[in-house]
């Protein structure tokens, strides 16, 4: 029979308040956080406020998928902030944080800190900002079905990757498979939805927001390529205010210049007028 050995017995399980604390105790880290709960809840008030009269149905579903980004971002940082959606990872033979540890509560802790949380509410906040787009766009059912569901499988799959510990080379193969949902989607913005914008006479906006999108999202894949979970050049409180920054543009400056065209173009959204300047534009 095999008998454990006393040297594994002795690493104690991480609690939730272990990584609460840990948080706590990284100044950088904690404000990536922090100050992104606070934007977000600002944001949403100043949405809220913004969009209070629209009238015209697709202008309000465009603002209620619009108000859905800062919402789930308030609780996607809490759930990283309160500990519920971090954890600690032993990496694979091969992976570049192979074999590191951790300090938590005072005590060495075999593995690396992942705020996995992330990956998961991207997948509810990312297709919330394409089903915005898309309407504006115009865009028909199939299209945004498309988009939003290779969006999700990009979210997923990406979560996936940061998660599996049993073999390096596999989380890269979902690194890959997570890349490959992402050229779709940027395929239907670069591609298909400019030419609806065209149609629906919100070309000028739409590839305004479009370009914004497309640079901003591109960046994710790359910090994580960079920090902790691909080969961890960037520390957790790098990464982490990484994407945080990220967040802040891709999400609240977006949402704001969307809704802003929607509040000021209401008739245009509703498919009553064409907008002249860029109607003009695109002849
Ligand atoms: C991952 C890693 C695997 C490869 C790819 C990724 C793409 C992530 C993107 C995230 C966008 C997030 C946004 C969040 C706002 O709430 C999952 C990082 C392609 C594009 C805009």
């Amino acid at each position: 029979p095999v008998t454990e050995s006393p040297v594994a017995l002795q690493q104690t399980a991480v609690t939730q308040t272990d990584l609460f604390e840990y948080v706590l105790g990284d100044p950088l880290l904690a404000s990536s956080l922090y100050v992104n709960i606070a934007l977000a809840g600002v944001s949403l008030l100043l949405f809220v406020f913004m969009t209070k009269d629209l009238e015209d149905p697709r202008a309000r579903l465009i603002a209620v998928s619009v108000l859905l980004v800062p919402t789930v971002s308030v609780a996607s940082y809490t759930g990283l902030a309160s500990g519920l959606t971090i954890g600690i990872l032993e990496m694979p033979a091969g992976h570049a944080a192979e074999g590191a540890s951790v300090m938590i509560g005072g005590e060495p802790v075999d593995g690396v800190v992942s705020l996995w949380g992330r990956y998961l509410t991207w997948a509810l906040s990312t297709p919330a900002i394409l089903l915005a787009l898309g309407l504006l766009a115009g865009s028909d059912a199939t299209s945004i079905i498309t988009a939003i569901t290779f969006d999700i499988a990009m979210c997923i799959t990406g979560l996936a990757a940061a998660l599996t510990t049993s073999s390096h080379a596999l989380r890269w193969f979902w690194y890959f498979i997570s890349c490959a949902c992402f050229a779709v989607v940027v395929y239907v913005l670069l591609v298909k939805w400019p030419e609806d914008a065209a149609a629906a006479g919100t070309a000028s906006i739409f590839n305004t927001l479009k370009l914004l999108t497309v640079v901003l999202w591109i960046a994710y894949p790359v910090v994580w390529a960079l920090g902790v979970e691909g080969i961890a050049v960037l520390p957790v409180g790098v990464t982490s205010w990484a994407y945080s920054l990220l967040d802040v543009v891709a999400k609240y400056v977006f949402a704001f210049l969307l809704l802003r065209y929607v509040t000021t173009n209401e008739r245009v959204v509703s498919g009553d007028v064409l907008d002249v300047p860029s109607a003009s534009g695109a002849l």
